[in-house]
């Protein structure tokens, strides 16, 4: 029988009519963030219900993550199976070999032949990346017979290793699934980092058991007097989750000494005159502070701490410390200080906004640069890293220009290509590559509401950022990028992104 078997396979071989492959441009692909390297050989694969995903051991579930998103593209199943050493004639192969000390941990190879296609990486993070990118070459509108990625050779690794994005969910509350839906955002351009601003003067939004009432107070309200809401502990494991498999680091940030009338408002024992003020809902900064003289504050704040940090396993716990304009000077570096202590006690590194390098932080700490270049300056004399968030170019949350609805302006507008069109490493006299940890875009949300006001300042901007920390500098320019992002319009009507149909963009 296995001679039939043989016999009859042969037949069916010999039969089967090789496929013409459809020429086609792999330059003329728009993908963002835009490859490192990328060579167009003129043809192209076909993908089918006959194709395997072949996989190596570790990629098992980067198979899985590409199999399922093909399916969910192109309604096809797609085998997985064990990557042997023999090679393949036929099919997707996730393989750990690569040539190239580049590619790190998060870079990839991709290399499409017309009837194998080839991911290399060092790490599970570089499949998934790659993985990205293939979405991308998929065709918008899908004709399941006739699905075809441009052939040729893709290297492509990250420029900055911290790619981030920030969300308020103080100023306005997001259920997790908003937040997952966001974090899908940045993972589909190869951002790394979700910043979590969960707590400020309008809302605690993080269960802390020690202190219950900072979720049942301090949790209640929100900007406008509407309602506002908190993750529990097992709602925030489920997004650190969600974002770990998507190879996203969540970083909590707890904002103090100023921003904390949520949490005075829940525990009179930490004011200096023991009294709790009332609730804020207003959109005023700089008038709230910790009582930097009491022993309790640092107690509440290890309690805190602790148990926040022990459900983030990502290496870093932002501690706020911008706009302490209630706390005195000399207070506030004091507070700094001791907060630095407690943060590294429980095994984390200390993040902040500029301010936080007036206090006499250590060179292992991280400054998030939004306004001050003399605290961007004051950083590099202390050999302290920075993440780069110049408000006048990557605040989401400014309006793009003077008939934007939403959104704030004290940074200026920022149309898209503002946002897009700087340089991190050039940006700050002084401040070179060396200096910068990466960049991130934070979205306040004083006058965002919902996913659909969300949506609107976010895109079609955020492409962009995760374009400046993905792609060497030299390789971009807004010239060339606006026609890439115009591409994308499909995409983000298929995706129901409410995005801002910008002019500077052909659509
Ligand atoms: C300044 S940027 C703030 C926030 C506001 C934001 C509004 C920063 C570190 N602090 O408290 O929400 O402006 O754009």
């Amino acid at each position: 029988s296995t001679l039939i078997t043989c016999f009859s396979l042969l037949l069916f071989m010999g039969c089967k009519e090789k496929r013409v492959a459809t020429p086609m441009d792999l330059a003329k692909e728009n993908l963002i963030p835009k490859p490192v390297g990328m060579v167009a050989t003129g043809s192209s694969f076909l993908l089918s219900s006959e194709s395997v995903i072949y996989t190596d051991q570790e990629f098992r579930a980067q198979a899985q993550t590409l199999a399922a998103e093909l399916k969910e593209i192109t309604g096809i199943n797609i085998g997985i199976a064990e990557n042997e050493d023999e090679s393949k004639s036929e099919g997707i192969i996730l393989s750990k070999k690569t040539t190239n000390d580049d590619l790190k941990e998060e870079g990839y190879e991709l290399n499409i032949e017309e009837d194998v296609m080839t991911i290399s990486s060092n790490h599970p993070s570089g499949i998934f990346n790659a993985i990205q990118t293939i979405k991308q070459l998929l065709p918008t509108t899908i004709d399941s017979n006739k699905i075809e990625i441009a052939s040729g050779k893709i290297i492509d690794y990250p420029n900055y290793e911290y790619r981030g994005a920030m969300l308020d969910v103080s100023r306005h509350f997001f259920s997790v699934d908003d937040v997952k839906q966001y974090i899908d955002y940045l993972a589909m351009f190869k951002m790394n980092v979700l910043h979590l601003h969960l707590s400020d003067d309008q809302g605690w939004r993080i269960e802390i058991k020690s202190w219950p009432k900072l979720a049942e107070i301090g949790g209640k309200t929100e900007v406008g007097g509407t309602e506002g809401g908190y993750y529990t502990q097992e709602d925030y494991k489920e997004i650190v989750q969600y974002a770990a498999d998507r190879f996203i680091t969540i970083i909590p940030e707890i904002d103090m000494p100023g921003h904390t009338n949520a949490a005075l408002a829940s525990y009179p024992e930490l004011n200096c005159d023991g009294k709790s003020p009332e609730p804020y809902t207003g959109m005023k900064v700089g008038f709230s502070s910790f009582c930097v003289d009491k022993e309790i504050t640092y107690k509440f704040i290890d309690d805190v701490v602790r148990e926040l940090a022990a459900i983030s396993p990502g290496k870093y716990f932002h501690i706020g410390g911008d706009e302490s304009h209630a706390t005195k000077k000399a207070d506030y570096v004091i507070f700094v200080d001791k907060v630095q202590d407690i943060v590294s006690k429980h095994g984390k590194t200390m993040v902040g906004w500029d301010e936080v390098v007036t206090a006499n932080i250590k060179s292992s700490s991280i400054a998030q640069f939004w306004a001050s270049e003399d605290n961007a300056k004051t950083a590099v004399e202390k050999n302290v890293k920075l993440i780069m968030s110049p408000a006048k170019k990557a605040y989401l949350d400014m309006k793009y220009d003077s008939i934007t609805k939403l959104g704030l302006k004290w940074a200026g507008y920022v149309e898209v290509d503002t946002g897009y069109d700087w340089n991190p490493a050039a940006y700050v006299e002084g401040i070179t590559k060396e200096n910068i940890l990466g960049i991130e875009a934070p979205l306040w949300t004083e006058t965002v509401t919902n996913m659909n006001e969300l949506q609107f300042l976010v895109f079609p901007r955020l492409p962009g950022y995760a374009e400046i920390g993905w792609t060497q500098d030299s390789l971009r320019s807004w010239g060339e990028y606006k026609t890439r992002l115009a591409s994308f319009k499909n995409r983000f009507e298929k995706m129901n992104i409410n995005y801002y149909k910008s002019s500077k963009v052909d659509w």
